[in-house]
C-alpha cells in the first residue's frame, strides 16, 4: 500500500486522465484556424495546379504551399515538445539547489492533489486506487505534452502566440510553486529559469521548423500579403526541395539532440537532489536518546498460531503510508521547530534538541486510516517513541474555551484533533522514533503525532511543525474541508488475514486467523461464522495495551470440502459488538463485517 494520499486512501489527488481532455485536445482544433490565411489551411484547394516550378502565389515553393500546414504541422508540434522537456529538465536541474517543492513539476501536482474536488477524487480512486500519484503524474504529462504541442504550433505561425501560451502557463506553474505552503518567493527561480530556457529552445527550434516548411509566420500571420510579393521568393523548384529537405534534417538534428540533452540534463537534477537530501544525510547520522520511560517488553504470544499472519509489530518498510506530499518534504532536523500558540497563556517554540533533551516514552500504538475498507490493510503497529503532547499542553496553558488542536505539517497538511484527546492519559505523542529509528522521512521525518484511538487524518500529522490550541467552530483540518468528518475516533474493527479471499487450502483443519482493533477501547472477543452457521469464539492473542490491534486464530476441524464462506467480528472491552451495517470509508470510516470465500480441496 502505498501512498495514497487521503486521509483516505482516497486517493487525493487523482487526476483522471480525462479531466485534461477538454482543453488539451480541444485547442489545437481551434488554433489552427483563427488568424491563419484560408488558403493555407485548405487541403484540396489545388494551389499547385499551375505549371511546375512556378510561383503558386503562396510565396512558397510551389508543390509544397498546399500540404505544409497539414502535413509539416507536427514540425512546430516537436519543437514545442522538445522546448517542453528542456523547460522541465533545467526546472528540475535548478531546483536540486532550492529543494524539492520548488520544482514546478511537483507544486503543480500538490496544487491538483488539494484542489480535486471531492466528486473527482472518490471516482479516481475507485478507477486507479493505490496507483493514484501514478496518474496524476501521468494525466499530466499527457496534458503538458498537448499543451506544448499546441505552443509549437502556434510558434512557427506567430512566434509571439506560441511564447504568450508558454508564459501563461509558466504563471500558473508559478502561481502554485509560491502558494506551496512548503515554498518562498526564491522557490521561484527554477520555474523562471526553466522558462526562460524553453522560450529559447522554442525560438530556436520554431525557427528551424520554419525553414523546414513547417509555415511561414509572417506570410500565414496575414501581416504580408503573399501575392503581392509573388515572385519574390522564388526558389528554383529543384533547389528549393533539397534546401527544404536538408533543412528538415537539421531542424530533426537538432530536436533529437535537445531532447536528448534534456532528459540527461533532468536526470541529472532528480540524482543531483536525491544526493543533496539534507534529512536523509542527517537521519542517517542521527542517534536517538534512549527512552526515559521504555516500552515494557511485549508479552509472549502477541502473534496468533496461524501459518501467513502479518506480524504482530510492522516492520518499517512494510508500514502503510498515505498522504497528501508528492515528494515528502525534507526537512534538516537542526532547522525543525515546533510552534505552540494559539488561545494560550504561554506560546514558545521547542527545538529538535530541546525535544531530544525531554524525558521520552515509548509505546505500541496502531495507527490506522479512515479510508481503510473493510478487510483492507491501511493499518500498521509500531512501537513510537516520543514526548508526550499532554505535557507540552501543560506547558502552554490553554485557555477556557479551546477544545481543539490543529497541528499542521510543513507542507501545509493540517489535523483537528479534539484538545481533551491530547491532554489525557492515553499520552498522545510528539513522536521521534519508529521501531527503534529515528521516523523514517516518508512516515514523518524528524517529527509527527501519534494518538491512540483516532484515525490518522484527524490526529497523526506527519512532519509536524505547528500546534494551534484553537476552537472546532474557528478552524477546520484538510480533510474536513473537503467532505470528511472533523472528528475521527477508530471504529471497531476486524479482518481475516488467512485464509485469503479465494485461496484453496487442504482438507482437515483449516487454521483461520486474523487482526482486529478498537484502539483506545481494546479488543475482548472475536467470532467467527462459517456458511451462516453458529458463531465460534476464536483464540485471542496477546496484547500489551488496548491500543494496539489484537490478533486472532480459529481452527476449524474437519472443514468439508468445497467452497465456504467465513466471516469475522470484535467486541470491544466495553462488550460493544462491531457494528454490521455496511458503510463507505467517507466521512469517518468503514463499518460491516469482513467476509470471504475459500475452497477445502
Ligand atoms: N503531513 C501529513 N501528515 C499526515 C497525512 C498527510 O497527508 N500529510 N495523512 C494522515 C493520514 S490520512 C494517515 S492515515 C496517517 C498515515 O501515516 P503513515 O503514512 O505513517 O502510515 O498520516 C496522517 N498524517
Ligand atoms: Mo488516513
Amino acid at each position: 500500500m502505498d501512498q495514497r494520499q487521503e486521509p483516505p486512501s482516497s486517493g487525493a489527488p487523482r487526476r483522471p486522465a480525462g479531466t485534461g481532455g477538454p482543453e488539451g485536445a480541444g485547442e489545437p482544433e481551434r488554433t489552427g484556424r483563427p488568424g491563419v490565411p484560408e488558403r493555407t489551411g485548405k487541403p484540396g484547394v489545388p494551389e499547385r495546379t499551375g505549371k511546375p516550378g512556378l510561383p503558386d502565389g503562396s510565396g512558397r515553393p510551389a508543390g509544397s504551399a498546399g500540404r505544409r500546414p497539414g502535413k509539416r504541422r507536427w514540425l512546430g508540434a516537436l519543437a514545442g515538445l522538445v522546448s517542453a522537456a528542456v523547460l522541465f529538465a533545467v526546472a528540475e536541474l535548478a531546483a536540486a539547489f532550492f529543494g524539492p517543492g520548488s520544482s514546478p513539476l511537483v507544486s503543480v501536482g500538490a496544487a491538483f492533489i488539494d484542489f480535486t474536488p471531492p466528486w473527482l477524487k472518490d471516482f479516481a480512486i475507485s478507477v486507479f486506487g493505490t496507483a493514484d500519484k501514478t496518474v496524476l503524474f501521468i494525466s499530466m504529462a499527457l496534458v503538458t505534452a498537448a499543451l506544448a504541442a499546441l505552443a509549437g504550433m502556434l510558434a512557427v505561425r506567430r512566434f509571439a502566440a506560441g511564447a504568450s501560451l508558454v508564459a501563461a502557463l509558466a504563471v500558473v506553474m508559478g502561481v502554485c510553486v509560491a502558494t506551496r505552503a512548503v515554498n518562498s518567493v526564491l522557490d521561484l527561480v527554477p520555474t523562471a529559469l526553466g522558462t526562460l530556457a524553453g522560450l529559447l529552445t522554442l525560438s530556436w527550434l520554431t525557427g528551424k521548423a520554419v525553414e523546414a516548411g513547417a509555415g511561414t509566420p509572417e506570410a500565414e500571420a496575414g501581416t504580408g500579403a503573399p501575392e503581392a510579393e509573388a515572385g519574390s521568393v522564388v526558389p528554383g523548384d529543384g533547389s528549393a526541395a533539397t534546401t527544404e529537405a536538408g533543412s528538415r534534417r537539421s531542424f530533426l538534428v537538432a530536436t533529437g539532440l535537445t531532447a536528448a540533452a534534456a532528459v540527461v540534463v533532468g536526470i541529472a537534477g532528480r540524482t543531483f537532489s536525491a544526493t543533496r537530501n539534507t534529512a536523509r544525510i542527517a537521519r542517517q547520522a542521527l542517534k536517538l536518546p534512549a527512552a526515559k520511560s521504555p516500552a515494557k517488553p511485549l508479552p509472549a504470544g502477541t502473534t496468533a498460531p496461524v501459518q501467513g499472519m502479518p506480524p504482530y509489530v510492522t516492520p518499517n518498510p512494510d508500514f502503510y503510508r498515505i498522504d497528501t506530499a508528492l515528494v515528502v518534504p525534507e526537512i534538516d532536523p537542526a532547522g525543525w521547530s515546533l510552534r505552540v500558540h494559539g488561545l494560550v497563556e504561554e506560546e514558545f517554540t521547542l527545538s529538535f534538541d530541546e525535544l531530544l533533551a525531554l524525558d521520552l516514552e515509548e509505546s505500541y500504538v496502531t495507527l490506522t486510516c479512515v479510508s481503510n475498507v473493510v478487510g483492507g490493510d491501511l493499518a500498521g503497529n509500531a512501537k513510537w517513541l516520543g514526548y508526550p503532547v499532554r505535557k507540552l499542553l501543560e506547558r502552554a496553558r490553554p485557555q477556557a474555551g479551546a477544545d481543539m488542536v490543529l497541528s499542521s505539517s510543513i507542507d501545509g497538511f493540517t489535523a483537528s484533533t479534539p484538545l481533551a484527546v491530547l491532554q489525557d492519559r492515553r499520552d498522545a505523542l510528539l513522536a521521534v522514533g519508529m521501531n527503534g529509528e529515528p521516523l523514517p522521512l516518508e512516515h514523518g521525518y524528524p517529527v509527527r503525532m501519534v494518538v491512540p484511538g483516532l484515525y490518522g487524518y484527524v490526529s497523526a500529522t506527519k512532519w509536524v511543525v505547528d500546534l494551534e490550541v484553537t476552537r472546532f467552530a474557528d478552524k477546520a483540518a484538510y480533510w474536513t474541508t473537503r467532505g470528511w468528518s472533523e472528528r475521527g475516533p477508530i471504529k471497531t474493527a476486524s479482518r481475516i488475514d488467512v485464509p485469503r479471499a479465494f485461496d484453496r487450502v487442504p482438507a482437515g483443519t483449516v487454521a483461520v486467523g486474523g487482526t482486529a482493533w478498537a484502539q483506545q477501547r481494546g479488543i475482548s472477543r472475536v467470532q467467527v461464522q462459517f456458511d451462516g452457521g453458529s458463531w465460534q469464539d476464536a483464540d485471542l492473542a496477546a496484547v500489551p495495551s488496548i491500543d494496539t490491534w489484537r490478533q486472532w486464530s480459529y481452527r476449524w476441524e474437519d472443514a468439508p470440502a468445497g467452497r465456504h464462506e467465513v466471516r469475522v467480528r470484535a467486541y470491544d472491552t466495553a462488550g460493544e459488538l462491531q457494528t454490521q451495517d455496511e458503510a463507505p470509508p467517507a466521512p469517518d470510516g468503514a463499518t460491516g463485517w469482513h467476509t470471504i470465500t475459500f475452497t477445502v480441496e
